[in-house]
């Protein structure tokens, strides 16, 4: 049974035990609590109290009168718009702590990456010369703060796309004004009695996700790394076995960087330490989950727990002393879970707070204190922990993060000579065959990570590179393919190139605002030349195969408006209409170059996928994509990679290539 809820073998080990404890998880919920059909569809109006409308059977319109494409629109173009505003609103947090950094204000944060920050200053206008890092600082911020309000003329960020594609946003009046401003304006659109025509509405959700990709998500990136520091390749572990008996185990989970960061340091303060011993630890062991995990594993090697349907199941070892838990994708479940043991839920948002749980809430002008003030929280907890109630899954995997587009640019060509020419060149020549983002949740409606790992595997066999960010990431963490030497799943040609460089075939480039390092990835290879104008043109795809949050649908929509085709696993949002599921198709390809999918079954959308790239390579006129072309060199083993099956068809045999 458990085999179908997850393909992780930790998460079926613990998910026994989680069972015999008593504990409720969101698979055994998603057993019991089936979608509401006519919600899922996008058929449900709730905008106002006349409703809420369900439009199903004999029922095509509400009692207003909107048809079920208004209704399907609305409802997609308000989550898009919720997605927008979680990463906006992370995103305005990070300026505000840059702010009060360089104004000396909160002295536990510097500013780390000064080149970066230099680099920021061009993109928003900021005079650099003569001037100190904290007086640049103050200005990037303070403009940061402003695209979230801007009132008038349009975002600084929409700049940094190709040429081609601005000119396309231009024409569609879809370039994003102001940040905050095309949320509002969606809510606005959607109330009761305004727009009500599906594909007007849907432009605009295309804008709105445009200023979270190339405004709020962006902006939160470069300021993390302004912060924190622009991620290296960095060695780190993930799953279960992370967690250590004998040390006090705190889990951060959540997504902004910003409190996560200094309790890195204070688990690694000596009289934090000694106090641990002094309760009868060896030390602090420091672990996370979804986004925050991947934002401190990016920059500081720290290890992952799991991804979002892990929460539960990380309490459910009964080793978690405390979790302390920021903002986004943290179930309400988690304070239930932990009922049964000792653990520690520890809110620190003042925008979530969890009934029941500790609430110690952040303040970036006394971070380090309360993170400090949360690791002893953790070790006066330690004494509790029920020892007949703890079994850590022994697995651990190994892998390589801190991909950073900045770092992708560097090792193509050291540091003075950065540039994406060899990858372009690599897709010219068809050693790669092109580049998929495959990225976003878990979702229990579906088997955990079975469809993360499957797309990943089969697009890396075909000689596609991977940037992953998310859930995904740690999905491809736990099974090692985040590892140079996995190279058994990639074809002759990629693994040629990875080997060459020294990467994985998957590369993690981040968290889930770390997608804009995709759109920056997409925008430098439409520019270096060979592979067309505009990132419509390259042969590149987009994948959320579990997806399940409204962030998830926001990214899609952006990645899509700037012209990268994406599919979405799991289920339609908006199946109840023909006419919106065409509009976000057919209609999106005309207009943007891209098309929204949502396709449940993961073979169909590789397929179709691959088929994408190689009519975008048709298009462009480069070679035909053959996978025994390349990777003839005496260290090319063809049955290393292909088949037993394909390779007795091949016309190669081991004996030529040794
Ligand atoms: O922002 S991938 S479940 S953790 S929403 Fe959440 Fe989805 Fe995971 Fe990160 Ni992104």
């Amino acid at each position: 049974m458990a085999e179908k809820k997850t393909v992780d073998p930790a998460i079926i080990e613990i998910l026994e035990k989680a069972e015999a404890d008593g504990v409720s998880t969101a698979f055994d919920r998603a057993e019991t609590t089936k979608p509401c059909p006519i919600g899922h569809e996008g058929n449900c109006c709730k905008n106002c109290f006349i409703g809420p409308c369900r439009l199903t059977g004999k029922t095509t319109v509400g009692v207003c009168g909107a048809t079920r494409e208004t209704v399907a629109a609305r409802n997609l173009a308000r989550e898009i718009a919720s997605g927008a505003a979680a990463h906006s609103d992370h995103g305005r947090d990070m300026a505000h702590t840059l702010l009060a950094a360089a104004q000396g204000e909160a002295p536990d944060y510097r500013v780390k990456d000064e080149k970066k920050l230099r680099v920021v200053a061009r993109y928003l206008d900021v005079e650099t010369e003569g001037r100190t890092k904290e007086e640049i600082a103050i200005d990037v911020a303070t403009k940061a703060l402003g695209e979230f309000g801007r009132q008038q003329g349009e975002l600084y960020y929409p700049k940094r796309a190709p040429l081609k594609r601005q000119q396309i946003w231009h024409n569609l009046g879809v370039t994003p004004r102001g940040i905050d401003r095309e949320i509002v304006e969606t809510l606005h659109r959607t109330h009761m009695g305004n727009d009500q025509d599906a594909e007007h509405i849907l432009d605009h959700a295309m804008r709105t996700a445009l200023g979270d990709g190339w405004g709020g998500s962006m902006l939160s990136t470069d300021i993390s790394d302004i912060l924190f520091g622009t991620p290296v390749p960095v060695a780190a572990r993930s799953n279960f076995g992370i967690l250590k008996e004998d040390e006090v185990n705190v889990v951060v989970h959540g997504h902004e960087p910003t409190l996560s960061e200094l309790i890195v340091v204070a688990a690694s303060d000596p009289e934090l330490i000694e106090y641990a011993k002094s309760k009868g630890a060896k030390g602090i062991n420091l672990a996370g989950i979804c986004c925050t995990a991947n934002e401190i594993l990016m920059r500081q090697g720290i290890p992952v727990v799991g991804n979002f349907l892990s929460q539960e199941l990380a309490i459910a070892t009964g080793a978690v002393d405390a979790m302390v838990v920021d903002i986004q994708c943290i179930m309400q479940g988690i304070q239930a879970a932990s009922e049964p043991y000792h653990t520690k839920i520890i809110t620190t948002s003042p925008k979530a707070k969890i009934t029941g749980a500790t609430h110690i809430e952040f303040d970036e002008h006394h971070a380090l204190d309360i993170a400090k003030q949360i690791i002893r929280l953790a070790i006066d907890n330690f004494p509790n922990r029920k020892k007949e109630k703890v079994h850590i899954p022994d697995f651990v995997d190994h892998l390589v993060a801190g991909f950073s587009h900045e770092y992708i640019a560097y090792m193509q060509g050291g540091m003075y000579r950065e540039s994406f020419r060899p990858l372009n060149d690599a897709v010219i020549q068809g050693r790669i065959r092109g580049g998929a983002g495959v990225v976003g949740c878990n979702n229990p409606r579906v088997t955990q990570d079975d469809p993360h790992l499957y797309i990943v595997k089969e697009l890396i066999k075909n000689d596609v590179l991977v940037l992953t960010t998310g859930c995904n990431a740690i999905a491809c963490a736990k099974q090692g393919l985040l590892t140079p030497e996995v190279m058994e799943y990639a074809g002759p040609g990629l693994r040629e190139i990875c080997q060459t460089i020294g990467i994985p075939p998957v590369l993690h480039v981040g968290s889930c605002v770390d997608n804009t390092r995709i759109l920056t990835i997409l925008t430098q290879m439409a520019t270096e030349g060979g592979l067309g104008e505009d990132i419509s043109d390259l042969p590149a795809v987009g994948f959320a195969p579990e997806w399940m949050s409204e962030k998830a649908l926001s990214i899609g929509a952006y990645f899509v408006a700037s012209g990268v085709t994406t599919w979405m696993g799991v289920g339609s949002p908006v199946a109840g209409s023909e006419e919106v599921t065409k509009i976000i198709t057919e209609g999106w390809m005309d207009k943007v170059g891209a098309a929204y999918y949502f396709e449940p079954d993961p073979e169909k959308a590789v397929r179709e996928a691959l088929a994408h790239i190689d009519a975008a390579r048709k298009a462009l006129k480069l070679e035909e994509y053959s996978p025994t072309r390349y990777a003839k060199s005496a260290t090319y083993l063809p049955g290393d990679y292909l088949s037993a099956e394909e390779f007795e068809k091949g016309s190669y045999s081991r004996s030529a290539a040794s």
